[in-house]
């Protein structure tokens, strides 16, 4: 009889503490070949045969990920978004049960253009679960917000009509409340039912993150939890301002929200060179809260939303792994949480190995970038693997735990790389050499642990500005 899950990976897990390397040699023979995570691709749909197409900042507005929530699951439907060769965005249904890829997608088309041809502008979708309404914000970066929220019910069972007026007309605000100079929208439902709304305030290396929430049919503004204020100093070089950049804001089954971040300077003098981005370190927080107070690991109170104390580049024992400006770190990455509550994140970033000091950063990233699984065990040791797959492109991975907590990891191109909790995440494999994609994809991994399904939205590579086929791609884990 197989042992209970758990109990191997907890020794392994103390084991690991204690010494990584060992323990990850002496725990993955005995069963590796039972436990080795596997990958099925069951289908391939064609959303749209003519899907905008364009790069700016080296990301496309249709697969770059600096948002988390271009497709998902809620109820009975997943939900998938993009932008149409005209630019209008479009957001598109199929049931949930039908996730295997056979499922007709039906499509709405909303009332706006895309403002600017600024890859930053992706649609962000949520649902609040006490109203189904469908929310999307969308198209900014560093303006005011694009905000279309639906008719009460949509999202519900019994299916309701899917047509464009049930989203109304394009708002500038959150229904009436104001979300200042906005950027980054992600939604998150909380555990006691609200809709919340992560995004920044203001601008790349004079930022703030900031955190809203709808509950009862209202939005209400709860302010920052970050500041840009503080000093950081390196190579004789000091910045007075910067932003915080999230990898995630997951809750975990236990009602835990985590969020693993990277920093941005606005004074370049801090690195080796004109090496252009200034991203350092990966910090972690977490609220049991929801949002309202933040803790460092070691349970220190880090921020107070919308209070006092805010988290700023000087707060005590937030830098869970750090990285000077020097080895073009990417920002926005991938978060996620495991069964027992502990947080698992990507960074990429090139190795010292290769440099102590990147001079480009998008090349240099394609020519030596590598991404690294970051976790946190039970007793709170944060654990680092090198992923063995070279980037070979600027951008960014995303990160899937199933209901194994096994770990897949979606590199650019749709390249698959998967580890086994039993190892401690150690024994990474290729499990899919790719999907043709354009550069960086998106993730649907909402049924994942109940289902083994994940669904990956990407768009196929084109020239200049000819349109091309955005695609949603269905895997099952094993
Ligand atoms: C940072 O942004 C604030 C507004 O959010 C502005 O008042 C301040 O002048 C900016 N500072 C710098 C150094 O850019
Ligand atoms: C990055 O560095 C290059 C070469 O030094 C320079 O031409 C470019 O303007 C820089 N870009 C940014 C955004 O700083
Ligand atoms: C791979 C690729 O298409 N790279 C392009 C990224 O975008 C810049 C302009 O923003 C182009 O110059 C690159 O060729
Ligand atoms: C944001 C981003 O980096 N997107 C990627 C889209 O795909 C191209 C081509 O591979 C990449 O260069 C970009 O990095």
């Amino acid at each position: 009889m197989a042992p209970p899950r758990t109990s191997p990976r907890r020794r392994a897990l103390a084991a690991a503490a204690a010494a990584p390397v060992a323990a990850a040699l002496l725990q993955a023979p005995a069963h590796a070949a039972r436990d080795a995570p596997s990958l099925t691709p069951v289908g391939d749909t064609v959303l749209d045969d003519r899907a905008l197409y364009f790069v700016s900042y080296d990301g496309l507005v249709n697969n770059s990920s600096y948002q988390q929530d271009a497709i998902l699951t809620y109820g009975g439907y997943q939900y998938a978004t993009w932008y149409t060769e005209d630019r209008s965005p479009v957001i598109a249904r199929r049931t949930a049960s039908s996730g295997s890829g056979t499922g007709d997608w039906e499509s709405v088309v909303l009332p706006h253009s895309l403002s600017a041809d600024d890859s930053h502008n992706t649609i962000s979708l949520g649902v609040s679960p006490e109203d189904g309404r469908i929310h999307a914000a969308l198209d900014t970066h560093s303006s005011t917000v694009y905000y279309f929220r639906s008719e009460a019910g949509l999202a519900d069972a019994p299916a309701s009509e899917w047509r464009a007026d049930a989203f109304g007309e394009v708002q500038r605000d959150l229904e009436g409340v104001d979300v200042g100079t906005f950027t980054y929208p992600r939604f998150a439902q909380s555990p006691s039912g609200a809709l919340q709304l992560s995004f920044r305030n203001g601008v790349s290396g004079n930022g703030t993150m900031e955190l809203a929430e709808y509950r009862d049919g209202a939005w209400t503004r709860l302010g920052p939890w970050t500041s840009a204020a503080g000093t950081y100093r390196d190579h004789g070089g000091t910045s007075e301002r910067r932003n915080l950049y999230l990898h995630g804001f997951d809750y975990d089954a236990h009602g835990r929200l985590h969020a693993a971040f990277t920093w941005r300077e606005q004074s370049g003098d801090i690195a080796c060179g004109p090496g252009n981005v200034t991203n350092h370190d990966t910090g972690y927080v977490y609220s049991d809260d929801e949002g309202r107070t933040w803790h460092t690991d070691d349970g220190a109170t880090a921020a107070v939303t919308g209070g006092g104390r805010m988290l700023s580049v000087n707060t005590p024992g937030h830098v869970v792994d750090p990285l000077s400006a020097d080895h073009a770190l990417l920002n926005q990455e991938a978060q996620t949480v495991d069964a027992e509550g502990n947080p698992h994140v990507v960074i990429s970033y090139v190795p010292g190995r290769f440099t102590q000091c990147v001079t480009d950063f998008t090349e240099d990233r394609r020519e030596h970038g590598h991404a690294f699984h970051l976790f946190r065990d039970g007793a709170g040791e944060w654990h680092k693997t090198e992923i063995p797959e070279p980037l070979n492109a600027f951008g960014r991975s995303k990160l899937v735990l199933d209901g194994d907590d096994d770990a897949y990891v979606v590199m650019p191109g749709g390249r698959i790389m998967a580890a086994s909790a039993e190892s401690g995440w150690t024994d990474w494999t290729k499990v899919h050499d790719g999907l043709g994609a354009f550069g960086e994809v998106l993730v649907d991994d909402d049924e994942v642990r109940d289902t083994g399904r994940f669904s990956v939205l990407y768009q196929e590579p084109s020239t200049g500005t000819a349109p091309s086929p955005i695609h949603v791609a269905d895997f099952r884990t094993g």
